[in-house]
């Protein structure tokens, strides 16, 4: 069924859809060109993409979502007690927003909720659903790459913010990136903030790369889609069959690491461009970093947030935590 059409759409890019393909095609270039052939995993989340990662959530082998979950059940009333009349939830990365309503059930003092997601079609359905279910809320969803510039819409003026990023994906940033990734959201939500960043924990390195290479091989789908996302927007020939699914824990950078290898030479056209692969040559997809509680706190540290409180779940471990502005530092 179609979403309810009262949701305003904010587009903060602008018009989306040329500029967004525009530096689709740049960054495919660019990544393709490099001597370590890699993508950014933003793109992963057409609608395709995005649905393939809701399956993945679903998957026993996928503890991160299902931890956190059941973290986030388990902690909802006191993450709740620390929510102030009237606040607004702003979330980064929404998706389906799935976790968002044991965050809704638990706090109804929220006035307001912002998604901001890349993919307005998870996003136009999430919040159409959403309006039903919570019919006091006031939704105000931002199309837009969370990790670049955007403005809050006027709806969350006034408001407490609070902001939540869970599901691990600040694992997706490089260190310098999530620090980056850090201090701009203290600017966007302000001075009365708290944070709620969900990170997942280290742990034995069978379960880490499980998770990342699932039996049914919903993962080796959901990462060859951007080869066929590829060939469809940027008329593309990969052959997304002549490509190998590998998962791998990276020890010496504390991070899961997904490639595309080539099972053969080849010469691969995109984005008007001729790019060739060596058998065995690896196309660099995504990174998602694991931390420990000392490790994320020293990082949100660094971009001035301090640790209020974390919280972890049952194994396998995922963590919690509630960030607030570090004393003394300005924005
Ligand atoms: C959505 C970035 C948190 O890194 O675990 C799932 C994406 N990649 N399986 C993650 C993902 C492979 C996920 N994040």
């Amino acid at each position: 069924m179609a979403p309810s059409t009262a949701l305003k759409l904010y587009q903060a890019t602008g018009s989306p859809s040329a500029p967004a393909r525009d530096s689709f095609a740049a960054d495919v270039i660019a990544g393709l060109s490099a001597r370590h052939k890699q993508l950014p995993p933003k793109y992963f989340y057409d609608a395709t993409g995005s649905r393939l990662f809701s399956e993945i959530c679903g998957i026993d082998e996928y503890y991160v979502a299902r931890s956190e979950t059941l973290l986030l059940r388990r902690v909802a009333a006191e993450v709740a007690a620390g929510i102030p009349n009237g606040a607004a939830l702003v979330e980064f990365g929404s998706g389906e927003s799935a976790k968002t309503r044991l965050l809704l059930d638990a706090a109804p003092q929220l006035s307001t909720y912002v998604p901001i997601d890349i993919s307005a079609d998870a996003l136009c359905e999430a919040a159409g659903r959403l309006a039903r279910d919570y019919p006091q809320l006031s939704i105000a969803p931002v199309v837009a790459d969370f990790t670049g510039h955007f403005r809050l819409p006027s709806a969350a003026d006034g408001c407490a913010k609070v902001g939540f990023f869970p599901g691990s994906t600040i694992g997706n940033f490089d260190r310098d990136g999530a620090v980056r990734f850090l201090r701009s959201v203290r600017q966007v939500l302000g001075i009365h903030a708290t944070l709620l960043v969900g990170v997942d924990l280290i742990k034995d390195p069978s379960t880490l790369t499980a998770a990342y290479d699932d039996s049914r091989g919903v993962t080796a789908r959901f990462n060859k889609n951007l080869l066929t996302r590829i060939n469809r927007e940027l008329g593309g020939d990969f052959e997304p069959n002549a490509f190998d699914h590998l998962a791998l824990w990276n020890a010496e950078h504390g991070r899961m690491e997904m490639h595309l290898v080539s099972r053969k030479d080849q010469i691969v056209n995109a984005a008007g461009q001729s790019f060739a692969f060596r058998r065995g040559e690896s196309l660099h997809t995504e990174n998602s970093h694991k931390f420990t509680v000392d490790t994320f706190s020293r990082l949100a540290a660094e971009a001035g947030w301090s640790v209020n409180k974390s919280w972890i779940s049952d194994a396998p471990q995922v963590a919690l935590f509630r960030l607030e502005p570090a004393p003394g530092e300005n924005l």
